[in-house]
């Protein structure tokens, strides 16, 4: 609903917009993710996150290849692709879903455990392929916006990594390359994506439109925990500690 007095929000303001987001709603929060840092999880409700986390994954480089057939910018495109080949890597690169599939082996995952979903929850499921679906129709710079979710991951990720390697030793170091290729990949990708939502989205409807995919995104980080923190903690006997 456009209310008269709405006006463009500055550059500073509109990212503060976003930031506040993620400060109010990503899901490091997460009771999962705390469970996680503080090394409580253990073997089996790490390899059922790390093979409903694949689904994620694989269908990443999935909804930026729909992304990237919907910016009409070429100068754009050009920087996006880079994101589908940083997951599926090239003949000679490994790229992130070769990286995931080593993290669920060095857990003691199979890989046609992980690829064929024998894990993947419904909660799971339903919030990776809405993510799909929203960048599929929504308008391609709402879709740009909900990538923005990276502005918060860097230090997640180094939470998550020092959390490895000091409580969960079990697991080979270099399943965690995937972890460490993020560390750089996600703030190039996250500064790139912030100054293409700044630019392109120029009216207070479009500028407000950003900020909820933002929230969007959330959400559905949120709720593919939700659904690992009940079957880990609420509805299955722990059977390998
Ligand atoms: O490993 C992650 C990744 O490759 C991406 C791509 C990006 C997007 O385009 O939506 N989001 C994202 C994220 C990854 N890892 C998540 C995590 O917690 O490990 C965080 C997630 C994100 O912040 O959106």
């Amino acid at each position: 609903m456009m209310h008269a007095s709405q006006e463009s929000w500055s550059h500073d303001k509109f990212t503060e917009r976003l930031r506040t987001v993620g400060r109010e709603h990503y899901h490091d929060k997460h009771p999962f993710h705390a469970l996680m840092n503080r090394g409580e999880l253990d073997r089996e409700q790490l390899r059922v996150w790390a093979a409903n986390r694949f689904y994620y994954q694989k269908n990443i480089p999935i909804k930026d290849a729909i992304l990237l057939s919907r910016i009409p910018h070429r100068d754009l495109r050009q920087k996006w692709i880079q994101r589908i080949i940083d997951h599926d890597g090239t003949p000679t690169e490994v790229g992130g879903i070769e990286k995931w599939l080593r993290l669920g082996e060095a857990m003691g995952l199979s890989r046609d455990d992980i690829e064929g979903d024998s894990l993947l929850l419904p909660g799971v499921r339903y919030a990776v392929d809405a993510y799909v679906e929203f960048v599929r129709t929504r308008p391609w710079v709402e879709a740009v916006a909900s990538s923005l979710t990276e502005l918060f991951a860097p230090a997640l990720m180094a939470q998550r990594l020092s959390a490895f390697e000091k409580y969960y030793t079990w697991i080979d170091k270099d399943g965690l390359a995937y972890f460490r290729a993020r560390l750089t990949q996600a703030p190039r990708d996250s500064e790139h994506g912030l100054a293409v939502v700044l630019e392109h989205c120029t009216t207070p409807e479009v500028q407000r439109k950003a900020v909820a995919a933002l929230k969007f995104k959330c959400d559905l980080l949120w709720a593919q925990l939700d659904a690992l923190y009940y079957y880990c903690v609420f509805s299955r006997n722990s059977t390998d500690a």
